[in-house]
């Protein structure tokens, strides 16, 4: 289909753009458009470097790729330092701040997003905004302890957030419980805090019980954007 055309488009151009073959610990995030990132690495001429190079990842979905695709699997522990990170986005605005967290896996995602020296975003240009909540609409996602995910609701309504939502499972009775064992709730905020995504960020992380929130800010290298018609867009 066009969109993953254009998933694939993005993920080609930022693996051939920022993957040398003398980087030997790559990051590879969760989402949908990652599959296309990993389907590159084991294409020449990427493919010749993968015996010496280990792959980390953000959850369980990743680490299945990395796994099938018969790639070293590495952890952060082992590898704290990472050369590059690509990773996908609910959105991006012009500042390169990112919302992510729409697969819940954004504590790892994190982790792995600083610890990269260069963190790349790769997505379809439906993520590609000005500000951030223009397009994606089902607000920011944070990982909350369990025990606190009430005080967390509660606190983020004091804060101004209309409506918190506690993701609750599609094919699974209850919350949505993440690599992590913890809860996520959606946090929508209109656009004036939207449009100081690291204040917001930081806001939200000072709630007792936070343990990560979806705004990745100031944090990515460079993003492409996949469009339907073919091309590609990197903003920087
Ligand atoms: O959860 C995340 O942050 C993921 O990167 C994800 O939201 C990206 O999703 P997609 O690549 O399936 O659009």
């Amino acid at each position: 289909s066009p969109e993953e055309n254009a998933k694939r488009l993005a993920a080609y151009a930022a693996v051939d753009e920022h993957v040398k073959d003398y980087h030997k610990v790559l990051g590879i995030g969760s989402g949908s458009t990652v599959p296309y990132v990993v389907e590159r690495l084991c294409q020449e001429p990427h493919c010749n470097a993968n015996s010496d190079r280990w792959y980390v990842p953000t959850g369980f979905q990743s680490k299945e790729l990395i796994v099938k695709a018969g790639l070293n699997l590495g952890d952060v522990d082992q590898f704290p330092n990472i050369d590059v990170t690509i990773d996908g986005a609910d959105e991006v605005d012009d500042d390169l701040n990112a919302i992510k967290g729409g697969g819940a896996c954004q504590l790892r995602e994190k982790v792995l997003a600083e610890a990269a020296t260069n963190f790349i975003l790769v997505a379809d240009s439906r993520k590609d905004s000005k500000v951030l909540g223009t397009n994606w609409k089902q607000g920011v996602p944070i990982e909350v302890a369990p025990f606190a995910w009430a005080k967390v609701f509660q606190n983020l309504q004091k804060m101004g957030c209309e409506k918190p939502v506690l993701r609750m499972g599609k094919m699974k009775a209850g919350p949505v419980v993440t690599d992590n064992g913890n809860f996520v709730i959606d946090a929508v905020f209109t656009e004036s805090y939207m449009r100081d995504p690291s204040e917001l960020l930081h806001r939200i992380k000072m709630l007792t019980g936070v343990l990560e929130v979806g705004i990745f800010a100031g944090m990515a290298l460079a993003a492409y954007f996949g469009y339907p018609d073919g091309t590609v867009a990197v903003r920087w």
